[in-house]
C-alpha cells in the first residue's frame, strides 16, 4: 500500500474531525471524509500524481486536490494547522475514545474542562457528565465502556502500520555499510494482531554506523535509549522501536531469541537446561566448558535441542513443542498457496472500483478464481436491487475467463455471489430460489451485536443452516481495539458449521482479524473448513491477505484447511451444500 495515501488520507480524516469540533460546515467535514476514504483506496500512489491525475480520484475536486500538492511539498497543510491551532491537543486525544465523537468531546471540554481520557474517566464515575446537554446515565456508561476498549487497546498499534514501518527501516538499514543481515522479529514476526514495539535485528561487526542510520530516520522524534548494543527509539507513528545489533556469528541464536514469545523461549531454554546446555542470545553453550555449540541459524538451534525449526506464527507455546517432538507440526498455509479470493466489493456497493479494476487487480495477484461478493439488499444504504444484482451477474459472465492470469492456463474464473445480511432472527436478504442464482453467497452480522447469547448462537447456526450460505463473513465482527466480538456460544456455531459444510472467514482487514488466532484454534478441533478472504474495498485492499495467512497460520492452519487455496473444481463442490 502506498504509505503517501494513507498519510493523506489520515490528515483528511484529521481536518473533517477538525471541521466537527470546531463546529464548521458539517456538509464539508462530509467531504473530507469522503475524500479521505478515496484516496485511502485508491490505486495508484498520489505522491505520482499530479492536478489533474488527483482529480480524477472519486470525491477529490480542484481544491482538495490542491491540498494534496501542498502535503505533498511541504508536509503539511495550512488550513488543517490553523484548525489544529484552535483546538487543545487534549480535546483532540478524546476524540479517539470509541462512542464520544468530535462534538461530544467539544462540549465536555467547554463545558466541564476535560482535556484527557484520564479526566474524562474521573468526571464519569463523579457523574458529572450526565447533566450536561444531550448526555444521560446511557451515554455515561457507553463513553465509559468506549474507554476500556481504548485501553485494552494499551498504547498497541495495528499489525499494518508496525509491518509498514518495520519493512522501511529493514529497506534502509539493510543498505548501511557493513549490515550483513537485518530483519524484524518480536510478535511482528510472529504476525501477532496488534504490536506493542517493533523488534529489528542486525548482524555487523560494528554496531556504530547501524545506530546512526537508525537514530537519523525522518520518523524517529526521540532516542529513549542508546548503549553498545542496543538502542530504542520513539517514533511519529505512535510506537517504539528497538534495535539490536548482533555479531554475525550470532545471528541465528539472537534472531530465536528476539522472536519470542517469552512463553515458547522460556520452554525453549528448559530443554537446553535438561541437556546441560545454556541459550543466549549469543548462542548454545555447554555450560561445563563454555564452549559455543551453534548459533549461525535458527535451525541449528533447535536441531541441538532435538527440535525442527519452529514456525515464528507458532511460537506462542501452545503445543508447537510437543509437535515438534513429535515431527507434527503442521505444514502451514502460505500466501503463495491461495489461489481466489472469495469476499470482495466493487462499486455497485460501497466499494470504490469497478468490477473490471478489481478483476484486473486480481489477476494480477495470480489467482485462479475471484469472487465479487458485493451486498444483498438488506442493508438498505447499499440500494441494492435484484435488478442491479442481475446485470452484474451478466457482467461477470461476459468477463468470465478473459484477465489472462500469469502462470495458469485460461483467464480468471470469475464467481459471481453476494454478501448477505443476517437478519436478527438469522434470516438473510433473498429467499431461495434467487439465493440459488449465485455461485456462492457470504453471509454475515451487520447489525444487532448485542441480543442475547442464546439469540446470537440461534441466529448464527440459522445462518449455516441455509443451503445456500458457503461463509461466515468475519464471524465474531469484532474490530480490533473498537468493538468487541458478539457474545454467541462460538463452540455451537463452530460445530453447525463443520456439520453443514459452511466454511468460516478468516477476515484479513486489519482493523478485523476475524475469526482471531485463538478461535480458529478452536473452530480447527470441530473438523470446520475455512476460507481467507480481503473483504477488499478498493484494489491496494486485495494485499490484506498477508495478514490473514499470519492470522491463519497463528490459528495452525494447513492449505487442506483453507478452501480457497484448493483447486477450482474441488472448492466449487464444496460450494454446492445444497447438493
Ligand atoms: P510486543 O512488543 O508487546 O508486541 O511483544 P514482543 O513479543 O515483541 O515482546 P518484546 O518487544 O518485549 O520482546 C521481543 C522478544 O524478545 C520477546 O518476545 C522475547 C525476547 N525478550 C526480550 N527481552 C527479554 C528478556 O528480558 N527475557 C527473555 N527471556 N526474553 C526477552
Ligand atoms: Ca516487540
Ligand atoms: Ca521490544
Ligand atoms: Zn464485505
Amino acid at each position: 500500500m502506498a504509505r503517501s495515501n494513507d498519510e493523506v488520507a489520515a490528515l483528511f480524516q484529521e481536518y473533517a474531525d477538525l471541521i466537527s469540533i470546531t463546529g464548521g460546515d458539517a456538509f464539508k467535514a462530509r467531504v473530507y471524509e469522503k475524500a479521505a476514504r478515496s484516496v485511502g483506496g485508491h490505486h495508484a500512489d498520489v505522491s505520482t500524481l499530479d492536478l489533474k491525475g488527483l482529480q480524477d480520484i472519486p470525491n477529490v475536486g480542484k481544491s482538495i486536490a490542491r491540498k494534496v500538492l501542498e502535503y505533498l511539498d511541504s508536509g503539511s497543510v495550512s488550513a488543517v494547522d490553523e484548525l489544529r491551532a484552535k483546538i487543545p491537543a487534549g480535546v483532540r486525544r478524546l476524540t479517539a475514545v470509541p462512542t464520544l465523537g468530535p462534538k461530544k468531546a467539544m462540549a465536555v471540554y467547554e463545558e466541564l474542562g476535560i482535556s484527557s481520557v484520564e479526566e474524562l474517566a474521573d468526571a464519569i464515575h463523579q457523574e458529572r457528565l450526565r447533566d450536561l446537554k444531550g448526555f444521560g446515565p446511557k451515554t455515561e456508561e457507553n463513553i465509559l465502556h468506549g474507554i476500556e476498549l481504548l485501553q485494552s487497546a494499551g498504547g498497541r498499534v495495528q499489525l499494518d502500520l508496525a509491518l509498514d514501518l518495520a519493512e522501511s527501516i529493514v529497506a534502509t538499514l539493510s543498505a548501511v555499510t557493513g549490515c550483513e543481515r537485518c530483519s524484524y522479529a518480536g510478535s511482528l514476526r510472529r504476525m501477532r494482531e496488534t504490536i506493542g514495539d517493533v523488534d529489528i535485528l542486525v548482524a555487523a561487526k560494528k554496531s556504530a554506523p547501524v545506530m546512526r542510520a537508525f537514530t537519523e530516520l525522518p520518523y524517529v522524534i526521540e532516542v529513549i535509549g542508546q548503549g553498545g548494543t542496543k538502542t530504542s527509539v520513539r517514533t511519529s507513528k505512535g510506537l517504539n522501536v528497538d534495535l539490536r545489533v548482533v555479531p554475525p556469528d550470532s545471528w541465528g541464536a539472537a534472531l530465536q531469541y528476539f522472536t519470542g514469545s517469552k512463553a515458547h523461549n522460556i520452554r525453549i531454554r528448559e530443554r537446553a537446561v535438561h541437556q546441560k546446555l545454556k541459550l543466549s542470545e549469543y548462542g548454545l553453550f555447554d555450560v561445563e566448558s563454555g564452549e559455543k555449540i551453534v548459533s549461525k541459524t535458527e535451525e541449528e538451534v533447535y536441531a541441538r535441542l532435538g527440535l525442527p525449526w519452529i514456525p515464528p506464527t507458532l511460537r506462542e507455546d501452545r503445543g508447537e513443542i510437543e509437535a515438534g517432538l513429535r515431527g507434527e507440526l503442521p505444514a502451514l498455509v502460505t500466501e503463495a498457496d491461495l489461489r481466489g479470493d472469495l469476499h470482495t466489493h466493487t462499486d455497485l456497493t460501497d466499494g470504490l472500483a469497478p468490477l473490471e479494476e478489481m478483476a484486473a487487480a486480481a489477476a494480477r495477484r495470480g489467482y485462479a478464481y475471484y469472487a465479487i461478493t458485493d451486498h444483498a439488499p438488506d442493508m438498505a444504504m447499499q440500494r441494492m436491487t435484484d435488478e442491479r444484482m442481475l446485470a452484474q451477474r451478466e457482467r461477470v459472465r461476459e468477463l468470465d475467463g478473459t484477465y489472462p492470469t500469469k502462470g495458469r492456463r485460461g483467464g480468471l474464473r470469475l464467481l459471481h455471489g453476494t454478501e448477505l445480511n443476517i437478519g436478527p432472527e438469522g434470516g438473510v436478504d433473498w429467499p431461495e430460489d434467487f439465493l440459488a442464482g449465485f455461485d456462492l453467497c457470504v453471509a454475515s452480522v451487520h447489525s444487532h451485536f448485542n441480543q442475547s447469547r442464546e439469540a446470537l448462537t440461534r441466529r448464527l447456526v440459522r445462518a449455516c443452516e441455509n443451503p445456500y450460505v458457503n461463509i461466515i463473513g468475519h464471524p465474531t465482527t469484532r474490530l480490533i481495539g473498537k468493538r468487541p466480538g458478539i457474545d454467541a456460544d462460538l463452540d455451537a456455531v463452530f460445530a453447525a458449521c463443520a456439520r453443514t459444510g459452511t466454511a468460516l472467514e478468516v477476515n484479513a482487514h486489519p482493523d478485523r482479524l476475524d475469526l482471531r488466532d485463538e478461535d480458529i484454534l478452536r473452530a480447527r478441533r470441530h473438523g470446520v473448513r475455512f476460507a481467507v478472504n480481503s473483504d477488499a474495498h478498493a484494489v491496494p485492499h486485495l494485499a490484506a491477505m498477508r495478514y490473514g495467512i499470519g492470522t491463519a497460520q497463528r490459528g495452525w492452519l494447513t492449505g487442506d484447511d483453507v478452501i480457497n487455496t484448493w483447486p477450482e473444481r474441488r472448492l466449487r463442490a464444496f460450494l454446492r451444500k445444497a447438493g
